[in-house]
């Protein structure tokens, strides 16, 4: 090598090695992939539920269980080896269609943002997957039980808790099989998730031979059913079925009572919350609500979870979605990981990254907090498990025949 061949060999290592300190100084380090080494990253897995208004106690618990779930992963061996870290970017849809998509347009206008847990509303869920489609961002709800939400045909939308198309009929099933109900008065409360549940209700009732005596709606902020509960009793149900959550499902089912409707009201997993009780008082008590999955002690990560709950949240309760949202968030950033691993961690926020934690999103398949986690071809979750729960002395315990 001539002298100035050498010369501009040393001047090329110089600028090489500053330039990797100046990466150093930005906060930039190294990780291993398989195919080499990148820059560490830190990315935002967006939570988007009804935080000030609407079902705001489970929106909380969606935002808890993600919160836990980053804990974990930023503190697991293969998050560290990929070098990428995860942050939470909460966002208060309220609860409200036009107020998630407005959420889901800031979530999808954050270049860090690699994934959306969410919605809790399917009336929002539904909406906001079509921003996230145009922005190749994964979705998963962990709570949005309508069917429609994934027969939209939308490759990145994903659920971990079962439909109401197998809510719906199986409420129906207990209430005629183990309550022995004939007649039920069936209530909704015209958003798409109470409309669908109340209709897959009445719908397998009467396919077990019971009776639908009246079919009225309502509005999801409702809160004076005198006029109702005067055409239900005129009805004579031995049950009164409401697709809607526990707000105004709570006030039902207060009113009813007062109203000398002394017959159980049956609902959904929007109703399964301890602020449904709360606000009935003691008129919740022998109501009923069906929800997802199996309850928490009887799954074999369950106990680990509630023992983790308590030291992160001391004093509150674990409501419906905090373990499915956990598993979801759990999900996305499983599937980050991978992508992290083998493009490197700064490319899990370019579009090719995204695109690739769509399709490692749909390929899951673990053992979560909430029970075996993998998808169907339209995205919904092959666990179809529901309970029955009933109120017993101020508590929703499951129901024992
Ligand atoms: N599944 C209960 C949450 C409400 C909804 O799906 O709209």
């Amino acid at each position: 090598m001539s002298m100035g061949k050498a010369s501009k060999y040393v001047a090329l290592i110089a600028v090489l090695v500053v330039m990797a300190m100046m990466v150093t100084a930005c906060g930039g380090s190294t990780a291993s992939t398989s195919t080499g080494t990148s820059k560490t990253a830190t990315v935002k897995v967006a939570v988007g539920a009804p935080l000030t208004a609407g079902a705001v106690a489970l929106g909380k618990g969606m935002e808890r269980g993600a919160k836990l779930a980053i804990a974990d992963v930023n503190a697991s061996a293969a998050a560290k080896k990929a070098g990428i870290t995860f942050e939470v970017f909460s966002g208060d849809d309220q609860g409200d269609p036009k107020t998630g998509v407005n959420v889901a347009n800031q979530f999808a206008s954050d270049s860090k943002v690699i994934g959306v847990m969410g919605h809790l509303n399917s009336g929002v869920s539904i909406p906001a997957s079509k921003v996230y489609n145009q922005a190749n961002l994964v979705m998963i709800s962990p709570a949005s039980t309508n069917p429609a939400l994934t027969q939209q045909g939308l490759k990145n939308v994903f659920r971990v808790c079962t439909i109401d198309s197998v809510q719906g009929p199986s409420a129906a099933d207990s209430a005629s099989k183990d309550l022995s109900k004939k007649v039920a008065f069936v209530v909704d409360d015209s958003t798409p998730y109470g409309v669908g549940l109340a209709d897959e209700f009445a719908k397998q009732f009467e396919k077990d031979g019971g009776k639908v005596a009246g079919r009225e709606k309502t509005g999801d902020k409702d809160t004076d059913f005198k006029a109702l509960v005067t055409k239900i009793g005129a009805a004579g149900p031995d049950i009164v079925y409401y697709g809607g959550i526990y707000n105004s499902g709570a006030l039902l089912s207060k009113q009813l009572k007062e109203g000398g409707v002394k017959v159980p009201l049956m609902g959904g997993d929007g109703l399964y919350d301890g602020e449904y009780i709360k606000l009935a008082g003691t008129a919740a008590e022998g109501d009923f609500a069906t929800s997802v999955g199996l309850p928490l002690d009887l799954l074999p990560k369950g106990q680990d979870f509630t023992a983790e709950f308590k030291k992160a949240y001391p004093g509150e309760e674990i409501a419906a979605y905090d373990a499915y949202s956990y598993d979801a968030a759990t999900v996305i950033m499983n599937a980050a990981v991978e992508v992290a691993g083998k493009l490197g961690a700064d490319k899990v926020s370019t579009t090719a990254g995204k695109k690739a934690v769509i399709d490692a999103v749909a390929k899951t398949d673990f053992e979560g907090i909430t029970g075996k986690i993998s998808f169907d071809s339209k995205g919904d979750t092959t666990n179809k498990a529901i309970t029955l729960y009933t109120v017993t002395s101020g508590k929703w315990g499951p129901f024992k025949k």
